[in-house]
């Protein structure tokens, strides 16, 4: 019999469960009073034994790894925070957040070997630039666009070839065929590395998406494409602008797929882990198709819109199932105490609140307009960066 250690709803009261600060002003209402549902932290650790293979998986994580994990999701919720908090001081007019899909990116980047891996990120995949070894103070220096910043001031899409990092494009899909072509590099040099991009909901409907993944399954190359279901585009919802499951999605290109929740870090670790050892055994692409709600509007300057874009039941019901909340339950009940969480927490908080104040201090450093005629232009792309980075 595997251990049930949520048998009692009443162990969530005994002290074990540590809630991540609040902070009102920045969050979703349905975040401020949160409090565990007993019947969903049993679902979430329940769908981590369903299946041995993923099962295996997170088995192999001890207290430390989850700690990383917890601190992972933290980050992305703190800069996204920061950012918040800088909008509504004035200095960004606005900002593009992932809060309640922290667990979609963290999971999937966790999933990879940040040595010799790659990655595109979209905008709501920021909390991947940290884990691949972006500095903070960089990555808010972008959304200040200032001299200083990774891209010269140019785009709040950041990336940063030496750590692995594709800088993505603002057209949403065409990041599909970039990394299907970074795949098909490491293919032809019989290197045993991965690509991988997330797609939107709204992306995958892109002709870009569609020519990608169709290359990459007929060229068997070694790509994961992390389909992040947020059941929105803008202000367009699910069913506006797609029939049929998503989680079929990657069937039309005969792309193996495992779908997870999307809330839950550690079902998207797994399924993402099984992603990449497909991918890296020279087996061809694969999906993860992460279910998950985006509890917020496209950015800042919509929140009003998006909260008349669905019922208030909505939110309701994904804002009990906040990532982090979950998370913290279900590690409470591995034994991970309070004091560890916390320590985590005040360890991230510090460095986001340094970041930060080390960027505003640029504040002025306003790029010199001809630097965008050459600087940074002509290094040969991305092949450059790609052969630069060490091999497995
Ligand atoms: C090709 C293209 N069309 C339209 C846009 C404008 N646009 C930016 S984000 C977005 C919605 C994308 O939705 P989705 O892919 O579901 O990602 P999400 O914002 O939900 O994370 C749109 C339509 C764009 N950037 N590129
Ligand atoms: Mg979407």
């Amino acid at each position: 019999m595997p251990s049930r250690p949520f048998a009692s709803p009443a162990f969530f009261f005994l002290g074990t469960f540590r809630r991540m600060q609040r902070h009102p002003p920045f969050e979703p209402p349905e975040y401020l009073e949160w409090s565990p549902d007993p019947s969903l932290v049993r679902d979430y650790a329940e769908r981590l034994e369903a299946d041995p293979e993923r099962a295996r998986h997170v088995a192999e994580l001890d207290a430390s790894a989850l700690l990383s994990f917890y601190e992972d999701l933290v980050r992305t919720r703190l800069h996204d925070i920061a950012l918040k908090r800088w909008v509504r001081s004035g200095v960004l007019s606005k900002a593009w957040l992932c809060t309640g899909e922290e667990a979609v990116t963290v999971g999937a980047v966790r999933a990879l070997d940040p040595a010799v891996d790659v990655l595109t990120p979209m905008i709501r995949n920021a909390g991947a630039l940290p884990m691949m070894g972006m500095a903070l103070a960089d990555i808010f220096r972008g959304y200040l666009a200032t001299a200083e910043s990774p891209n010269g001031g140019r785009d709040l899409h950041l990336g940063n070839l030496a750590r692995g990092i594709l800088q993505p494009i603002s057209h949403v899909g065409s990041s599909v065929p970039v990394m299907a072509g970074a795949a098909l590099a490491f293919k032809l040099r019989g290197e045993q590395r991965v690509a991988l991009t997330w797609i939107g909901d709204g992306a995958t409907r892109t002709a870009a998406c569609h020519e990608g993944m169709n290359l990459a399954a007929v060229l068997d190359l070694p790509v994961v494409f992390v389909i992040q279901n947020n059941q929105v585009a803008l202000g367009t919802r699910l069913e506006q602008h797609s029939k049929g499951d998503p989680r079929r999605w990657p069937d039309a290109y005969g792309i193996p797929s495992w779908p997870c929740d999307g809330n839950n870090v550690l079902d998207v670790y797994a399924a993402s882990r099984l992603a990449v050892e497909r991918c890296r055994s020279g087996r061809g692409p694969a999906a993860v198709v992460a279910e998950t709600f985006r509890m917020g509007g496209h950015a800042t300057h919509d929140e009003r819109e998006a909260r008349e874009t669905f019922p208030p039941e909505l939110f309701a019901e994904w804002g009990r199932r906040d990532p982090i909340g979950l998370f913290e339950a279900y590690v409470g009940n591995k034994g991970i105490g309070p004091d560890a969480l916390s320590a985590v927490e005040e360890k991230v908080s510090t460095e986001i609140e340094s970041a930060a104040t080390e960027a505003l201090a640029e504040r002025d450093h306003t790029p010199r307009p001809e630097a965008a005629l050459y600087e940074g232009v002509s290094e040969g792309g991305c092949l450059v960066g790609l052969e630069k980075r060490p091999v497995g």
